[in-house]
């Protein structure tokens, strides 16, 4: 026999467990495209308490859909070894240019992030953050829902020591840390450089050197380094994204 009541209550007392555990933790991630989800997989590999709120049903962001929606994906020699940490197949093309299927690499991506420990909300945006004498402190959230309906309800907030934008094209944090901040970026502006036009070379040298630290406590990576920092687009080459991921984690283990 099987009894509703029993479902219900095991959803919702192991959910708000979750809820209840993460209010405070080492580091919170916006966003679970490949950056967001890499940078997970490496800080909680290493014992960081991680928490990651994505805003929608589902994981990966722009990685699952390709290039124009054909399934796959290319990385660089740089990134090869990435994918096999994640055990993740893939071809070379041309030397130099490998091709993963982009379901693959979302889905082990995913699996190995959450099996090393990352806690992952999704259908949860963060909204804002909490700053405290110029340092960032926290993250406050809604349901995506909420947001999407446009409903007036307040939010609640999360409490951490490093907060990663990893929002890809928007950078949504560090947007809203730019507004209430009246520009005091880490960025030579001080503001937002906004990102540039396609150059995929470029582009996958620059994620790394744009991902770092941009207002304190505050890290970007991911494609928002390149928008808040000045960098071109690359296409769907994914490289970048995981290497992007995996040195933000390096940057915040050697702060925090
Ligand atoms: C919670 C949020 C919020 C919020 C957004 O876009 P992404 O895949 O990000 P990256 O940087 O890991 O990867 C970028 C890559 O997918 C890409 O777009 C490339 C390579 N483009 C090149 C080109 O030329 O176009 O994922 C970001 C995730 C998404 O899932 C959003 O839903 C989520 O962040 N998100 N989650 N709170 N405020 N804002």
């Amino acid at each position: 026999m099987i009894e509703e009541t029993i479902i219900s209550k095991a959803i919702v007392e192991s959910y708000l467990k979750d809820v209840l555990d993460s209010i405070e933790s080492d580091v919170i991630i916006a966003g679970a495209g490949p950056s967001g989800l890499c940078a997970g997989y490496y800080l909680a590999k290493h014992k960081y308490k991680t928490v990651l709120f994505e805003r929608g049903l589902k994981l990966g962001g722009g990685m699952p859909g390709g290039g124009i929606m054909f399934n796959k994906i290319v990385v660089q020699d740089e990134g090869k070894a990435t994918l096999d940490e994640f055990g993740i197949t893939y071809h070379q093309y041309e030397p130099g240019y490998f091709v993963a299927d982009s379901l693959e690499t979302t889905a082990c991506l995913t699996e190995k992030a959450l099996k090393a420990g990352l806690k992952i909300f999704n259908l949860v945006s963060v909204e804002d953050v909490m700053i405290r004498e110029g340092c960032v402190t926290g993250v406050v959230i809604n349901w995506s829902a909420v947001e999407m309906a446009r409903l007036h309800i307040d939010p609640i907030s999360f409490k951490s020591k490093v907060v990663i934008d990893a929002t890809g094209h928007p950078s949504e944090i560090v947007h809203i840390v730019e507004k209430k901040s009246g520009g005091k970026l880490l960025t030579p502006s001080g503001r937002i450089e906004g990102e540039k036009s396609m150059w995929a070379e470029v582009a996958e040298r620059l994620s790394l050197e744009n991902t770092k630290e941009v207002y304190p406590n505050l890290y970007v990576c991911g494609m928002a380094a390149n928008a808040v920092f000045g960098g071109p687009r690359m296409g769907p080459i994914f490289g970048g994204m995981l290497l992007s991921g995996k040195q933000v984690a390096e940057l915040v283990m050697k702060k925090v």
